[in-house]
Protein backbone atom coordinates (compact mmCIF):
# COMPACT_ATOMS: atom_id res chain seq x y z
CA UNK A 1 0.00 0.00 0.00
CA UNK A 2 1.54 2.97 -1.41
CA UNK A 3 1.64 5.84 1.81
CA UNK A 4 -0.75 8.83 0.32
CA UNK A 5 0.23 12.82 0.03
CA UNK A 6 -1.57 14.90 -1.59
CA UNK A 7 -1.10 17.03 -4.62
CA UNK A 8 -1.12 20.62 -4.53
CA UNK A 9 -3.38 21.71 -7.37
CA UNK A 10 -5.10 18.58 -7.67
CA UNK A 11 -8.39 18.55 -9.30
CA UNK A 12 -11.55 17.77 -6.50
CA UNK A 13 -12.44 13.85 -6.93
CA UNK A 14 -15.25 13.91 -9.66
CA UNK A 15 -14.97 17.24 -10.82
CA UNK A 16 -14.73 15.52 -14.27
CA UNK A 17 -17.87 13.78 -14.81
CA UNK A 18 -17.50 10.64 -16.72
CA UNK A 19 -19.06 12.32 -20.07
CA UNK A 20 -16.99 15.16 -19.82
CA UNK A 21 -14.62 13.08 -19.17
CA UNK A 22 -14.80 10.95 -22.26
CA UNK A 23 -15.52 13.96 -24.60
CA UNK A 24 -12.14 15.52 -23.30
CA UNK A 25 -10.38 12.56 -23.85
CA UNK A 26 -11.96 11.97 -27.55
CA UNK A 27 -10.89 15.49 -27.89
CA UNK A 28 -7.37 15.32 -27.21
CA UNK A 29 -7.19 11.81 -29.14
CA UNK A 30 -8.17 13.46 -31.96
CA UNK A 31 -5.91 16.27 -31.68
CA UNK A 32 -3.54 14.49 -31.36
CA UNK A 33 -4.04 11.83 -34.11
CA UNK A 34 -5.34 8.75 -31.86
CA UNK A 35 -8.92 7.65 -33.06
CA UNK A 36 -12.32 8.43 -30.73
CA UNK A 37 -12.22 4.81 -29.68
CA UNK A 38 -8.80 5.43 -27.66
CA UNK A 39 -10.87 7.34 -25.26
CA UNK A 40 -13.27 4.73 -25.08
CA UNK A 41 -10.38 2.44 -24.01
CA UNK A 42 -9.06 4.54 -21.81
CA UNK A 43 -11.86 5.59 -19.68
CA UNK A 44 -12.51 1.92 -19.38
CA UNK A 45 -9.40 1.44 -17.89
CA UNK A 46 -9.62 4.33 -16.01
CA UNK A 47 -12.62 2.76 -14.66
CA UNK A 48 -11.40 -0.35 -13.89
CA UNK A 49 -8.24 1.40 -12.10
CA UNK A 50 -5.46 0.83 -14.11
CA UNK A 51 -4.13 4.66 -14.05
CA UNK A 52 -0.24 4.00 -15.33
CA UNK A 53 2.05 4.99 -12.20
CA UNK A 54 3.89 8.63 -12.67
CA UNK A 55 6.87 9.39 -11.28
CA UNK A 56 8.06 13.43 -12.53
CA UNK A 57 11.41 14.20 -11.93
CA UNK A 58 13.00 18.11 -11.90
CA UNK A 59 16.08 18.96 -12.53
CA UNK A 60 17.88 22.16 -14.16
CA UNK A 61 14.75 24.04 -15.61
CA UNK A 62 12.22 26.58 -14.86
CA UNK A 63 9.49 24.71 -14.32
CA UNK A 64 7.51 26.10 -17.34
CA UNK A 65 6.37 22.69 -18.35
CA UNK A 66 4.66 21.63 -15.03
CA UNK A 67 3.49 25.38 -15.44
CA UNK A 68 2.15 25.25 -18.77
CA UNK A 69 0.17 22.18 -17.68
CA UNK A 70 -1.66 23.20 -14.92
CA UNK A 71 -2.02 26.76 -16.36
CA UNK A 72 -4.75 25.50 -19.26
CA UNK A 73 -8.27 26.69 -19.11
CA UNK A 74 -11.57 25.11 -19.32
CA UNK A 75 -11.34 22.17 -20.66
CA UNK A 76 -8.64 21.47 -18.49
CA UNK A 77 -5.91 19.48 -20.21
CA UNK A 78 -4.01 19.57 -16.27
CA UNK A 79 -7.57 17.98 -15.21
CA UNK A 80 -7.54 15.28 -17.80
CA UNK A 81 -3.77 14.20 -17.62
CA UNK A 82 -3.94 13.93 -13.71
CA UNK A 83 -7.27 11.56 -13.97
CA UNK A 84 -5.67 9.50 -16.31
CA UNK A 85 -2.68 9.02 -14.64
CA UNK A 86 -1.64 8.08 -11.01
CA UNK A 87 0.99 10.77 -10.06
CA UNK A 88 3.38 9.37 -7.42
CA UNK A 89 5.93 12.03 -7.53
CA UNK A 90 6.50 15.54 -8.48
CA UNK A 91 8.00 18.06 -6.52
CA UNK A 92 6.20 20.89 -7.57
CA UNK A 93 2.75 19.68 -7.02
CA UNK A 94 4.08 17.85 -3.58
CA UNK A 95 2.41 19.01 0.06
CA UNK A 96 5.32 16.53 0.78
CA UNK A 97 8.68 17.35 0.96
CA UNK A 98 12.16 15.82 2.40
CA UNK A 99 12.47 12.71 3.34
CA UNK A 100 8.69 12.09 3.17
CA UNK A 101 8.58 12.99 -0.80
CA UNK A 102 11.52 10.52 -0.80
CA UNK A 103 9.88 8.06 0.83
CA UNK A 104 7.13 8.07 -1.91
CA UNK A 105 8.81 7.76 -4.89
CA UNK A 106 10.79 4.97 -3.29
CA UNK A 107 7.61 3.13 -2.31
CA UNK A 108 6.01 3.98 -5.92
CA UNK A 109 9.18 2.88 -7.81
CA UNK A 110 8.99 -0.88 -5.60
CA UNK A 111 4.89 -1.39 -6.35
CA UNK A 112 5.23 -0.44 -9.99
CA UNK A 113 8.96 -1.78 -10.87
CA UNK A 114 9.17 -1.84 -14.39
CA UNK A 115 6.01 -0.19 -15.22
CA UNK A 116 5.84 3.42 -14.01
CA UNK A 117 6.41 6.17 -16.62
CA UNK A 118 9.14 8.13 -15.83
CA UNK A 119 9.09 11.78 -17.08
CA UNK A 120 12.21 14.03 -16.52
CA UNK A 121 11.63 17.77 -16.61
CA UNK A 122 14.95 19.54 -16.76
CA UNK A 123 18.46 19.11 -18.35
CA UNK A 124 21.29 17.04 -16.30
CA UNK A 125 24.02 18.60 -15.36
CA UNK A 126 27.10 16.07 -15.88
CA UNK A 127 30.52 18.65 -15.61
CA UNK A 128 32.46 17.73 -12.02
CA UNK A 129 30.05 14.99 -11.38
CA UNK A 130 27.22 16.02 -11.79
CA UNK A 131 27.40 18.13 -8.32
CA UNK A 132 25.56 21.34 -9.80
CA UNK A 133 21.73 19.65 -9.49
CA UNK A 134 21.74 17.33 -6.05
CA UNK A 135 18.43 16.50 -4.57
CA UNK A 136 18.14 14.59 -1.16
CA UNK A 137 22.28 14.11 -1.22
CA UNK A 138 22.02 12.52 -4.65
CA UNK A 139 23.04 14.10 -7.94
CA UNK A 140 20.59 13.78 -10.81
CA UNK A 141 22.42 12.00 -13.08
CA UNK A 142 22.21 9.28 -10.35
CA UNK A 143 18.39 9.98 -9.71
CA UNK A 144 17.82 9.62 -13.00
CA UNK A 145 19.60 6.52 -13.59
CA UNK A 146 17.88 4.72 -11.11
CA UNK A 147 14.56 6.26 -11.83
CA UNK A 148 14.13 5.92 -15.48
CA UNK A 149 16.14 2.99 -15.26
CA UNK A 150 13.60 0.94 -13.56
CA UNK A 151 10.48 2.32 -15.54
CA UNK A 152 8.68 0.75 -18.20
CA UNK A 153 8.45 4.21 -20.10
CA UNK A 154 10.49 7.34 -20.31
CA UNK A 155 9.26 11.05 -21.39
CA UNK A 156 11.65 13.91 -21.54
CA UNK A 157 9.34 16.73 -21.46
CA UNK A 158 10.80 20.13 -22.47
CA UNK A 159 13.33 21.13 -24.59
CA UNK A 160 15.87 20.86 -21.22
CA UNK A 161 15.34 17.46 -20.79
CA UNK A 162 15.62 16.61 -24.38
CA UNK A 163 18.78 18.18 -25.22
CA UNK A 164 19.80 20.47 -22.53
CA UNK A 165 17.85 23.45 -23.78
CA UNK A 166 18.38 26.64 -21.80
CA UNK A 167 21.18 25.29 -19.24
CA UNK A 168 23.18 23.60 -21.65
CA UNK A 169 23.01 27.00 -23.70
CA UNK A 170 26.58 28.13 -24.45
CA UNK A 171 29.18 28.05 -22.78
CA UNK A 172 27.01 25.68 -21.26
CA UNK A 173 28.99 26.17 -17.07
CA UNK A 174 27.68 22.67 -15.69
CA UNK A 175 28.05 20.79 -19.02
CA UNK A 176 24.15 20.35 -19.05
CA UNK A 177 22.45 17.54 -21.44
CA UNK A 178 19.07 15.80 -21.96
CA UNK A 179 18.11 12.67 -20.38
CA UNK A 180 18.78 10.49 -23.53
CA UNK A 181 22.63 11.34 -23.17
CA UNK A 182 22.85 9.59 -19.37
CA UNK A 183 20.41 6.72 -19.99
CA UNK A 184 22.11 5.34 -22.95
CA UNK A 185 19.78 2.16 -24.64
CA UNK A 186 17.14 3.14 -23.59
CA UNK A 187 14.25 5.06 -25.23
CA UNK A 188 13.57 8.09 -24.26
CA UNK A 189 10.10 9.91 -25.65
CA UNK A 190 11.68 13.55 -25.98
CA UNK A 191 8.83 15.91 -25.99
CA UNK A 192 10.28 19.47 -26.97
CA UNK A 193 9.48 22.93 -26.20
CA UNK A 194 10.07 25.65 -23.94
CA UNK A 195 8.15 25.25 -22.09
CA UNK A 196 6.43 22.05 -23.80
CA UNK A 197 2.51 21.78 -25.01
CA UNK A 198 0.98 19.81 -22.56
CA UNK A 199 -1.52 18.64 -25.32
CA UNK A 200 1.41 16.36 -26.67
CA UNK A 201 2.60 14.57 -23.33
CA UNK A 202 -1.54 13.76 -23.13
CA UNK A 203 -1.45 12.33 -26.20
CA UNK A 204 1.58 10.27 -25.65
CA UNK A 205 0.06 9.42 -21.92
CA UNK A 206 -3.04 8.75 -23.54
CA UNK A 207 -1.30 6.11 -25.78
CA UNK A 208 0.89 4.60 -23.12
CA UNK A 209 -2.14 4.23 -20.76
CA UNK A 210 -4.65 2.66 -23.43
CA UNK A 211 -2.36 1.13 -25.68
CA UNK A 212 0.72 0.14 -23.51
CA UNK A 213 2.61 1.26 -26.69
CA UNK A 214 4.87 4.65 -27.75
CA UNK A 215 3.94 7.55 -30.65
CA UNK A 216 5.85 6.46 -33.66
CA UNK A 217 9.03 8.79 -33.06
CA UNK A 218 10.96 10.68 -35.41
CA UNK A 219 14.96 10.36 -35.93
CA UNK A 220 15.35 12.75 -32.88
CA UNK A 221 13.12 10.75 -30.78
CA UNK A 222 10.30 13.13 -30.84
CA UNK A 223 6.85 11.75 -31.60
CA UNK A 224 5.23 12.18 -35.83
CA UNK A 225 1.73 13.12 -34.49
CA UNK A 226 3.05 16.36 -32.92
CA UNK A 227 6.67 17.71 -34.52
CA UNK A 228 5.61 15.62 -38.19
CA UNK A 229 6.02 18.78 -39.80
CA UNK A 230 7.12 22.29 -39.78
CA UNK A 231 5.40 25.49 -37.90
CA UNK A 232 6.08 27.47 -41.44
CA UNK A 233 3.23 24.05 -43.58
CA UNK A 234 0.63 25.28 -41.43
CA UNK A 235 1.16 29.07 -39.94
CA UNK A 236 -1.53 31.39 -40.57
CA UNK A 237 0.85 33.91 -41.50
CA UNK A 238 1.73 31.76 -44.42
CA UNK A 239 -0.20 33.64 -47.02
CA UNK A 240 1.49 36.39 -45.97
CA UNK A 241 5.02 34.68 -46.66
CA UNK A 242 3.91 33.64 -50.45
CA UNK A 243 3.06 36.96 -51.39
CA UNK A 244 6.12 38.52 -49.81
CA UNK A 245 4.08 40.69 -47.58
CA UNK A 246 6.88 40.54 -44.47
CA UNK A 247 6.97 42.80 -41.01
CA UNK A 248 10.10 44.67 -41.29
CA UNK A 249 10.56 45.52 -37.62
CA UNK A 250 8.95 44.92 -34.43
CA UNK A 251 5.45 47.60 -34.42
CA UNK A 252 5.64 48.79 -38.47
CA UNK A 253 2.83 48.95 -40.14
CA UNK A 254 3.35 44.99 -41.51
CA UNK A 255 3.76 44.17 -38.51
CA UNK A 256 0.60 45.55 -37.09
CA UNK A 257 -1.33 43.73 -39.88
CA UNK A 258 0.01 40.33 -38.80
CA UNK A 259 2.54 40.07 -41.86
CA UNK A 260 5.07 37.34 -42.05
CA UNK A 261 7.87 37.39 -39.48
CA UNK A 262 9.98 35.71 -41.44
CA UNK A 263 12.45 38.65 -41.80
CA UNK A 264 11.97 39.62 -38.30
CA UNK A 265 14.03 36.12 -37.42
CA UNK A 266 11.13 33.69 -37.56
CA UNK A 267 12.68 30.02 -37.51
CA UNK A 268 9.27 28.47 -38.68
CA UNK A 269 10.39 27.18 -41.68
CA UNK A 270 13.36 24.77 -39.92
CA UNK A 271 10.73 24.13 -36.65
CA UNK A 272 9.18 20.69 -36.04
CA UNK A 273 5.70 21.13 -33.83
CA UNK A 274 2.18 21.83 -33.90
CA UNK A 275 2.07 24.72 -31.77
CA UNK A 276 0.52 27.15 -34.66
CA UNK A 277 -2.50 24.40 -34.64
CA UNK A 278 -2.37 23.42 -30.53
CA UNK A 279 -2.02 26.83 -28.93
CA UNK A 280 -1.27 26.98 -25.38
CA UNK A 281 -3.54 26.87 -22.75
CA UNK A 282 -6.01 26.72 -24.95
CA UNK A 283 -6.26 30.10 -25.16
CA UNK A 284 -6.51 31.00 -28.76
CA UNK A 285 -3.69 32.70 -30.59
CA UNK A 286 -1.61 32.09 -27.02
CA UNK A 287 1.79 30.72 -29.29
CA UNK A 288 4.99 32.97 -29.76
CA UNK A 289 3.67 33.46 -33.51
CA UNK A 290 0.40 34.33 -32.79
CA UNK A 291 1.14 37.08 -30.52
CA UNK A 292 3.37 38.85 -32.92
CA UNK A 293 6.82 37.25 -31.89
CA UNK A 294 8.77 35.29 -34.49
CA UNK A 295 9.77 31.53 -33.85
CA UNK A 296 12.54 30.70 -31.79
CA UNK A 297 12.80 27.02 -33.27
CA UNK A 298 12.54 25.89 -29.39
CA UNK A 299 11.68 22.36 -30.14
CA UNK A 300 15.22 21.99 -32.55
CA UNK A 301 18.03 20.94 -30.81
CA UNK A 302 20.08 23.08 -33.13
CA UNK A 303 17.86 26.73 -33.38
CA UNK A 304 16.64 27.78 -30.01
CA UNK A 305 19.34 28.97 -27.36
CA UNK A 306 21.91 28.43 -30.34
CA UNK A 307 20.83 30.85 -33.21
CA UNK A 308 20.12 34.39 -32.08
CA UNK A 309 16.28 34.62 -31.72
CA UNK A 310 16.31 37.42 -34.58
CA UNK A 311 18.91 36.44 -36.82
CA UNK A 312 17.01 34.74 -40.70
CA UNK A 313 17.51 31.14 -41.25
CA UNK A 314 18.06 29.41 -44.40
CA UNK A 315 15.27 27.80 -46.02
CA UNK A 316 16.77 24.63 -47.91
CA UNK A 317 13.50 23.08 -49.02
CA UNK A 318 10.49 25.12 -48.97
CA UNK A 319 7.69 22.23 -47.35
CA UNK A 320 4.01 23.12 -49.03
CA UNK A 321 1.61 25.17 -47.07
CA UNK A 322 -1.61 23.92 -45.15
CA UNK A 323 -3.57 25.69 -47.72
CA UNK A 324 -3.24 26.78 -51.77
CA UNK A 325 -0.78 29.83 -51.52
CA UNK A 326 -2.67 32.88 -53.63
CA UNK A 327 -1.44 33.40 -56.93
CA UNK A 328 -1.35 36.71 -57.17
CA UNK A 329 0.06 39.15 -54.29
CA UNK A 330 -2.86 41.80 -53.75
CA UNK A 331 -1.09 44.35 -52.00
CA UNK A 332 2.50 45.40 -50.66
CA UNK A 333 5.96 45.06 -51.92
CA UNK A 334 6.87 41.83 -52.80
CA UNK A 335 10.49 40.70 -51.56
CA UNK A 336 12.73 38.94 -54.23
CA UNK A 337 13.61 37.05 -51.88
CA UNK A 338 10.12 35.10 -50.98
CA UNK A 339 8.93 35.54 -54.51
CA UNK A 340 12.01 33.22 -55.26
CA UNK A 341 10.93 31.24 -52.47
CA UNK A 342 7.42 31.39 -53.14
CA UNK A 343 8.46 30.00 -57.00
CA UNK A 344 10.04 27.21 -55.44
CA UNK A 345 7.15 26.55 -53.70
CA UNK A 346 4.29 26.75 -55.90
CA UNK A 347 6.38 24.77 -58.59
CA UNK A 348 7.19 21.84 -56.01
CA UNK A 349 3.64 21.95 -55.78
CA UNK A 350 2.82 21.40 -59.29
CA UNK A 351 5.11 18.92 -59.75
CA UNK A 352 4.29 17.11 -57.14
CA UNK A 353 0.33 16.93 -57.23
CA UNK A 354 0.04 18.60 -54.02
CA UNK A 355 -3.54 18.04 -52.38
CA UNK A 356 -4.36 20.65 -49.91
CA UNK A 357 -4.32 18.80 -46.76
CA UNK A 358 -5.34 19.66 -43.46
CA UNK A 359 -3.22 16.76 -41.87
CA UNK A 360 -0.24 17.39 -39.85
CA UNK A 361 1.31 14.01 -39.81
CA UNK A 362 0.68 10.48 -40.20
CA UNK A 363 -0.03 9.12 -37.28
CA UNK A 364 -0.96 6.25 -36.00
CA UNK A 365 -3.80 4.09 -34.34
CA UNK A 366 -4.32 0.62 -34.49
CA UNK A 367 -7.82 1.22 -34.56
CA UNK A 368 -8.65 3.78 -36.51
CA UNK A 369 -6.66 6.06 -39.68
CA UNK A 370 -5.63 9.29 -38.09
CA UNK A 371 -8.01 11.96 -38.19
CA UNK A 372 -8.24 15.16 -40.61
CA UNK A 373 -7.51 18.38 -38.48
CA UNK A 374 -10.86 20.13 -39.59
CA UNK A 375 -12.25 17.67 -38.40
CA UNK A 376 -11.10 17.98 -34.46
FE1 LIG B 1 13.16 23.95 -19.83
FE2 LIG B 1 10.70 23.14 -18.69
FE3 LIG B 1 12.04 25.82 -21.02
FE4 LIG B 1 11.29 26.00 -18.69
O1 LIG B 1 10.70 23.15 -16.99
S1 LIG B 1 11.98 23.65 -21.59
S2 LIG B 1 13.47 26.16 -19.28
S3 LIG B 1 10.13 26.80 -20.37
O2 LIG B 1 9.97 24.78 -18.56
O3 LIG B 1 12.45 22.55 -18.81
FE1 LIG C 1 4.74 31.88 -40.31
FE2 LIG C 1 7.27 32.27 -39.68
FE3 LIG C 1 6.67 30.93 -41.91
FE4 LIG C 1 6.24 33.54 -41.74
S1 LIG C 1 8.24 32.50 -41.69
S2 LIG C 1 4.83 32.01 -42.53
S3 LIG C 1 5.62 33.82 -39.60
S4 LIG C 1 6.26 30.28 -39.82
FE1 LIG D 1 8.39 27.17 -29.81
FE2 LIG D 1 8.27 28.20 -32.21
FE3 LIG D 1 6.20 26.97 -31.24
S1 LIG D 1 9.24 29.10 -30.44
S2 LIG D 1 6.31 27.33 -29.05
S3 LIG D 1 8.16 26.05 -31.71
S4 LIG D 1 6.19 28.81 -32.49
Amino acid sequence: MLASFPLLDAPEPGSVSRRDFLRLCTMAAAAVGLGPLAAERFLEAAEAGLKPSVIWLQFQECTGCTESLLRTSHPGVAELILDLISLDYHETLFAAAGHQAEEARRQAMEAHAGKYVCIIEGAIPTKDNGIYCMIGGRTAVDIVQDVAGKAGAIIAIGSCASWGGIPSADPNPTGAVGAAEVLKGKTVVKIPGCPANPYNLLGTVLQYATYGTLPELDAEGRPKFAYGSTIHEHCPRRAHFDAGRFAEKFGDAGHRLGYCLYKLGCKGPVTHANCSVQHFGEVVDAWPIGIGHPCIGCTEQKIAFRVPLHTTVDIDRPTPPDTYPPIHAPQGYVSPVATGLAGVIVGGLAGAGYVASKKLSPAKDTETPARDRSEV
